[in-house]
């Protein structure tokens, strides 16, 4: 059970965050405020308490606060972004971790090795880290070497079609996993109950667990179905400025 949830309020230059499909236009800002309003209140109802950070006008990406950090059940991470305009994010999020942890259980990945937080997804103690062109090699051998240090393993998981790993694959407990493009036949992820997303509905394989519901983004039917069948109280928050700069419902927090 999470509970705790940390979010970033997006700033004004949301509209000029990195985008893989600029055909989408730019985000509207009001829209996205809103938008991240109804979020924090989708959180809520879950039953966790929300830190909100201010607004950075400096980093455009910072709202996707899941990327500067990785929090398990046993530290904290701090992660070291490939993409060269979001790497300083990094540096506002220590601060707010040292209120939850102690400093030994803070770590921090160095150059050379990057990697971001919306490539690593936790099944228990587990944790799979998407190589990406964010994450790197060194990046996942600095990470899994953290996690063994405090009773954890990891696993590296390549990727090529997506930004990050929970793009397009993310647990939802009870070993139900959402899958789509590449990961629909990945072998790291046999062994779960794998509830497949067609390509139409593909931004949506980004779903959130908390304490038991999940959070679906809002139009996309046959994810919220099968989500529903599976056993599960759904919210559904629409995230459509987000999606304009590849972000999605996983981006926008860190859960813990
Ligand atoms: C970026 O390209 O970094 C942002 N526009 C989107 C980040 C999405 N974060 C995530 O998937 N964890």
């Amino acid at each position: 059970m999470f509970k705790n949830v940390i979010v970033k309020t997006p700033c004004k230059a949301v509209t000029q965050g990195i985008t893989s499909a600029p055909e989408l236009g730019q985000p509207d800002y009001s829209l996205a405020l809103k938008q991240h309003a109804a979020y924090i209140e989708a959180l809520k109802q879950c039953g966790v308490s929300v830190t909100v950070l201010p607004a950075d006008e400096s980093f455009p990406d910072s709202c996707f606060v899941e990327d500067v950090a990785v929090i398990t059940p046993k530290c904290a991470i701090v992660t070291n972004p490939g993409a060269a305009t979001r790497n300083q994010e990094t540096k506002a999020i220590v601060p707010v971790l040292k209120q939850f942890f102690p400093e030994d259980k803070i770590e921090y990945i160095t150059a050379p090795g990057t990697l971001e937080g919306g490539d690593v997804m936790m099944v228990g103690t587990h944790f799979y880290v998407g190589r990406s062109a964010r994450t790197n090699e060194e990046g996942i051998k600095q990470f899994i070497a953290i996690l063994e240090k405090h009773g954890l393993t990891g696993s590296e998981v390549p990727l090529t079609e997506v930004l990050h790993l929970k793009t397009g694959v993310n647990y939802i407990e009870n070993n139900n996993m959402l899958v789509a493009g590449e990961f629909i036949t990945k072998a790291e992820f046999a062994q779960y109950n794998k509830i497949v997303i067609p390509q139409s509905e593909s931004y949506a394989a980004n779903c959130i667990w908390v304490n038991g519901t999940v959070i679906v983004p809002c139009g996309y039917p046959t994810v919220e179905k099968a989500v529903k069948d599976a056993g599960y109280p759904v919210i559904l928050v629409d995230t459509s400025e987000f999606r304009k700069i590849d972000g999605g419902l996983s981006c926008l927090s860190l859960r813990f």
